[in-house]
């Protein structure tokens, strides 16, 4: 993009005085930011036309991304790199008088997501734009993204993330495309003169999707793609009769129950939540969606839908959005008029399905009552494509009833999505290679074995824009420096760093970056949360959502291990360690919740023990969210990676710690396998049973915790700390958690994550990173090594793999 400085510097007052009636000297302003974001739109404005019009002019077949989760983060930083101004912008703001930093800071995060799948669903976007591919992000503009995480007396307290107190300046509201979407009422049917019944709904509730367009612009091209995020509104406003008679909140009650669906985040990362609301929001974006698309092909093709499958694909991100499949067979059937086989050729064709759980409990269904009521027409649809599969299931499988139950999409009250996107997709991939495997040959076997040729793989990836080159600028540049530039854009050039394994001066380089950004990062929590960090000390680090399955319990158990070990004998001098969490407890899982008060009722124990003398310290990091992550990520040594072998399905912040020299501690599980494979396992520290180990011992019912709490009077003593007053003055704060690892409960067996069966080698595999950390030179190789080979993960790697596969695009240049 070429970038005028003098012309940006105006356009940055003038938006100012006329938005704001302020002055550009007033510069620590969110107003400032959006003058600035704002005119960095301007310059944008332009490709992002230009963008659209390729596409339309050239009829290029498009992926359709569709996701309930986006989770963005901020975009000012990101879209000044990808734009390459970013050098220019900094300047025209520092003559302006304007700090860029305190800028960057105002902007509130993009946390349209929980999670992993939210994010990888922002990586994509970036790595298509980049990569010139016509691609659109479909989703829900909630008024309230994820929660804001407060700690108070250790315990986690949700506040309300209210990111659109100020306008956003990145989105373009676009009212002309509004669709409506239907809810409730009943199932009417006309005879038509042609023979054929026509089926609509009567008395349903009226929703209107207003659309936003937020621009996606790719990496050093002129390709700015789309995000478009709907809004739920009411097209009767309130009632003005009942306002009149002073009935004010039943005349707000219709508006208020439209608006509800785009309201807020279902702040939960494994389902099913089962609740009425969140199938409103699923359906209320996949409806609007399908009708947007239907809108564009019949302005061009009228309705022959014979092209639409060829011009459309469209990537279900998990259960989420499956409703789609039945949504498109309405539309085509009940609104333009298809037959039944012809719908479903389109929509066979058309759609894509990606897994990212294995967890079984964590698969979507639905109530039939609950679906019915709210989408009467869509359920008959539902029933009827079933009522087809478990024909042709019996026709195959006649003695097989088993099997019949097992599979059908409706079985004892429930629908099941995950069955639904199955049967009706022509591809359903995992997100790792060991997820896909497991989904394969486990979790999907009858499936698999049905439908062979649609299972395949796509291990994730993450984009290095924002995870190194903007999070981490003094890592790019050195890397620029030694293996030359183009990794940008090809994270395999990375590799070229190889021959500087042994190249003291380089590796000293690379020490120092890691060093400067321990200083950046203790800096930042010194201000924001008045924690000391010292930099000198190892920054180990487990940033992800909380849940029992990816253990930050035995990350802690291993923590109050060392504590014990430390405060009793003063000759124990491991190297200094800094452990720091970063996690979000869904609201309402309370073992979660109690695990941050656990860490947090530790640190203070530990952190205040005069006898530990700063030997470990630990913290946690409010709010984890990711503009935190970019400043976390940089400075860390050590990723812990330590789920239960088998049910992490891929993970993905194990990359961007690679991809920012921190060394994996982990167990063989989702993608960590293919990050010790390209690192070499000299260069990460694995450990723990294995996912086959895992399953046996799952199915025979053969682990018993208490053989392992026996063995070792370190872990005995740990465990009995959680509950003698060690950590909180009251011991049963922590009861429910011992007695989940010890004894199971509400029916539970005890210890379902394997906390205690990996302890031992956990405490092992951390007496090697102390070991390797204390050999600087030695750990500055491994970091390097690991950076060179990580050019697998890079979401433009995934992306190729998707394009190749699955969604068969061809790159469209913006000339
Ligand atoms: C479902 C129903 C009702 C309410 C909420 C949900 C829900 C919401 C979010 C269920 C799941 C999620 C998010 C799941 C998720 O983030 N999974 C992660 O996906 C990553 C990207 O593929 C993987 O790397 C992680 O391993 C996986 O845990």
């Amino acid at each position: 993009m070429n970038f005028d400085k003098e012309q940006f510097k105006a356009a940055v007052q003038r938006r100012l005085t006329r938005d704001f009636s302020k002055d550009i000297g007033q510069n620590d302003t969110h107003d400032v930011y959006d003058a600035v974001a704002a005119s960095v739109l301007d310059g944008v404005i332009k490709n992002w036309m230009k963008t659209r019009s390729a596409y339309d002019a050239r009829r290029a077949r498009t992926i359709y991304y569709l996701s309930a989760e986006f989770l963005m983060g901020r975009a000012l930083g990101n879209n000044i790199i990808n734009l390459c101004i970013k050098d220019a912008v900094l300047e025209a703001l520092k003559e302006a008088g304007i700090d860029y930093n305190t800028i960057e800071e105002q902007e509130p995060d993009a946390g349209l997501g929980n999670g992993g799948l939210g994010r990888l669903a922002a990586c994509f976007l970036d790595s298509l734009a980049t990569l010139n591919y016509p691609a659109v992000g479909y989703g829900i503009r909630y008024r309230y993204g994820m929660f804001e995480q407060r700690i108070e007396n250790g315990f986690q307290v949700e506040y309300p993330d209210n990111w659109l107190k100020y306008r956003d300046p990145w989105e373009i509201r676009r009212s002309d495309a509004d669709v409506e979407v239907l809810f409730g009422g009943n199932v009417a049917v006309r005879h038509e003169a042609d023979g054929r019944d026509h089926f609509f709904l009567e008395n349903a509730e009226r929703v209107t999707a207003t659309p936003y367009d937020t621009p996606i612009i790719g990496y050093g091209t002129d390709t700015v793609n789309t995000l478009r995020l709907w809004e739920a509104s009411s097209p009767d406003g309130f009632d003005l009769q009942l306002f009149n008679e002073m009935h004010y909140t039943r005349a707000v009650a219709r508006q208020n129950s439209a608006e509800d669906i785009s309201r807020v985040l279902y702040p939960n990362d494994s389902g099913p939540s089962g609740k009425a609301l969140r199938l409103k929001q699923q359906y209320f974006f996949c409806s609007a969606s399908l009708q947007d698309m239907i809108r564009s092909y019949t302005s061009v093709y009228g309705e022959d839908f014979s092209k639409f499958a060829d011009l459309h694909v469209i990537q279900l991100n998990d259960t989420h959005p499956v409703v789609a499949v039945p949504e498109l067979m309405r539309l085509l059937m009940d609104e333009h008029r298809l037959e039944w086989d012809e719908a479903w050729a389109v929509v066979t064709k058309t759609f894509a399905y990606t897994n990212h759980t294995i967890l079984a409990e964590a698969l979507e269904k639905w109530p039939i009552d609950i679906f019915q009521g709210l989408l009467p027409r869509v359920y008959q649809i539902v029933e009827e494509i079933n009522r087809r599969f478990i024909a042709d299931l019996r026709s195959r499988f006649p003695d097989d009833y088993d099997k019949q139950n097992r599979m059908s999409i409706i079985r004892s009250g429930m629908i099941y999505m995950a069955w639904l996107a199955i049967h009706s997709c022509f591809s359903v991939n995992g997100v790792a290679a060991l997820h896909s495997e497991i989904l394969r040959t486990k979790e999907l076997k009858d499936w698999a074995e049905l439908y062979p040729a649609k299972f395949n793989n796509k291990t994730n990836g993450v984009t290095q824009r924002r995870w190194l080159l903007s999070a981490n600028p003094r890592l790019a540049s050195f890397i620029t420096k030694y293996a030359g530039s183009g990794w940008e854009t090809d994270l395999s050039v990375l590799k070229n760093l190889e021959k500087y394994a042994d190249d003291d001066a380089v590796l000293n380089e690379l020490l120092e970056i890691k060093r400067a950004n321990k200083e950046d990062l203790a800096s930042w929590l010194k201000e924001t949360q008045n924690e000391f960090l010292d930099p000198e000390s190892i920054f180990d680090v487990q940033i992800k959502r909380l849940h029992e399955y990816k253990r930050q319990l035995l990350n802690i158990l291993h923590i109050i291990y060392l504590y014990n070990r430390i405060s009793e004998d003063e000759n124990f001098a491991p190297p200094a360690r800094t452990f720091i969490f970063g996690a979000k407890a869904a609201s309402g899982y309370r073992r979660a919740k109690s695990i941050i008060k656990l860490i947090n009722s530790v640190a203070a124990k530990i952190n205040n023990d005069k006898r530990v003398g700063g030997k470990i310290r630990v913290v946690f990091v409010e709010n984890y969210r990711v503009s935190a992550a970019e400043k976390i990520f940089p400075a860390a040594d050590v990723s812990e990676q330590i789920s239960t072998a088998g049910k992490e399905a891929s993970g993905t912040g194990n990359m961007k710690f690679m991809l920012n020299g921190a060394l994996t501690l982990g167990t063989l599980d989702g993608a960590n396998i293919e990050i010790v494979e390209e690192a070499g396992e000299e260069n990460a520290f694995i450990f723990g049973l294995r996912a086959e180990e895992i399953h046996a011992m799952d199915k025979e019912h053969s682990y018993n915790p208490q053989h392992y709490i026996g063995q070792n009077p370190h872990l005995a003593r740990a465990l009995n700390q959680l509950v003698d007053g060690t950590f909180d003055s009251s011991p049963q704060m922590f009861r429910e958690l011992y007695d989940s690892l010890v004894y199971g409960v509400e029916g539970q067996r005890p210890d379902v994550y394997y906390v205690l069966a990996d302890f031992d080698a956990y405490c092992r595999a951390q007496e090697e990173v102390a070991a390797a950390y204390t050999d600087r030179q030695g750990w500055a190789k491994k970091t390097l090594l690991n950076i060179a080979r990580c050019g697998k993960f890079s979401s433009d790697r995934t992306i190729e793999d998707y394009v190749r596969d699955i969604w068969k695009l061809e790159k469209i240049k913006i000339d």
